[in-house]
C-alpha cells in the first residue's frame, strides 16, 4: 500500500473501525446542521475513530509516529443533495491564526476559521483518509482520481484538464466500510449521482512530517484527546500526551 500511495497517490483500505463506531458516525455526523459548521475534530466519536485510524496507520508505515489528525469533514452526496465537484487539488487547510509564514498563502477565513495554502513540502506530508459510511458505487458519485498526479506540485488550473486528458482517471468505488487514501494533492473530481442515495464519507486529514512553523487549528495526536491551545505551534513530538 505504501509504495502505491507513492506512486499512485490513492489506495483503498479497510481500518479496523468497527461497525458500531460507524453507526454512531452515522448517527451524530450527519444530524443536520452538524456536518460543515464546525470542526468534526471536536466531537467525541470523530476524535475517537480518528485515533484509531491514526494508531494504524502508524503501525503499518503509511504515517509517521508523529503524525497527528488535523481535520475532519463529512460528505453527505443524496438526493437532496446531488453535488458535482470538478477537478481540483485539496490546497486549502485550517489553521489556528492568521498565517504569516513565508511560503503559506491565499490567507482567508470560512466559518470564523483561518484557512491557507501551505507550502509543496507540508502539502505532500498530508493524507486524507474517507471512510466509506455505505457503499459507493459507479451509480452515486464516487471520487474520480487522477493517478499519479500527486506528484508535480500545485498545478494551476489551467493546466488542469491537459493533465487529466494526458493521464487518464480512475473511479473509486467503495464498499461501506473501506477507506480511500488519497493524497490531497492528487487531482480529484466527482459527478452528481445517477441513481441518488445517501453516499456517507467521513474525510479525515492527517499531517504525518516535520513541525511545521504555523499552528493547524486543531492537532489531534493518536493518544491524545486534545493539543492544550499553549502547545500550538510547538514541534509535533512534544504534544503527544501517553
Ligand atoms: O466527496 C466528494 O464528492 C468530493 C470531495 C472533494 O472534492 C474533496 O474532498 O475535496
Amino acid at each position: 500500500m505504501k509504495s502505491l500511495l507513492l506512486d499512485s497517490g490513492f489506495a483503498v483500505w479497510r481500518s479496523s473501525v468497527r461497525e458500531d463506531s460507524r453507526a454512531l458516525l452515522r448517527e451524530t455526523i450527519f444530524r443536520s446542521g452538524e456536518a460543515g459548521t464546525r470542526c468534526l475534530l471536536d466531537l467525541s466519536p470523530v476524535r475517537a475513530v480518528a485515533q484509531l485510524v491514526g494508531r494504524e496507520l502508524i503501525k503499518i508505515d503509511i504515517l509517521d509516529a508523529g503524525a497527528i489528525a488535523i481535520q475532519a469533514i463529512a460528505f453527505d452526496k443524496s438526493a437532496d443533495a446531488n453535488w458535482k465537484v470538478t477537478w481540483h487539488q485539496d490546497l486549502m487547510f485550517p489553521f489556528e491564526r492568521l498565517v504569516c509564514a513565508p511560503g503559506y498563502d491565499l490567507a482567508s477565513v470560512k466559518d470564523g476559521i483561518d484557512f491557507a495554502r501551505a507550502p509543496r513540502q507540508v502539502l505532500e506530508s498530508l493524507l486524507a483518509v474517507r471512510i466509506h459510511l455505505d457503499d459507493c458505487d459507479d451509480q452515486n458519485g464516487p471520487l474520480r482520481v487522477c493517478p499519479g498526479s500527486h506528484r508535480v506540485g500545485i498545478i494551476p488550473s489551467g493546466e488542469i484538464a491537459d493533465h487529466v486528458a494526458r493521464t487518464g482517471e480512475v473511479v473509486c468505488t467503495a464498499k461501506e466500510g473501506e477507506a480511500l487514501l488519497i493524497r490531497p494533492l492528487l487531482l480529484h473530481a466527482s459527478s452528481k449521482a445517477v441513481a441518488p442515495r445517501h453516499r456517507r464519507v467521513l474525510h479525515l486529514v492527517f499531517y504525518s512530517g516535520v513541525p511545521i512553523t504555523e499552528a493547524w487549528h486543531r492537532a489531534i495526536g493518536p493518544n491524545q484527546a486534545l493539543v492544550p491551545l499553549a502547545h500550538l505551534g510547538r514541534p509535533v513530538k512534544s504534544i503527544h500526551v501517553a
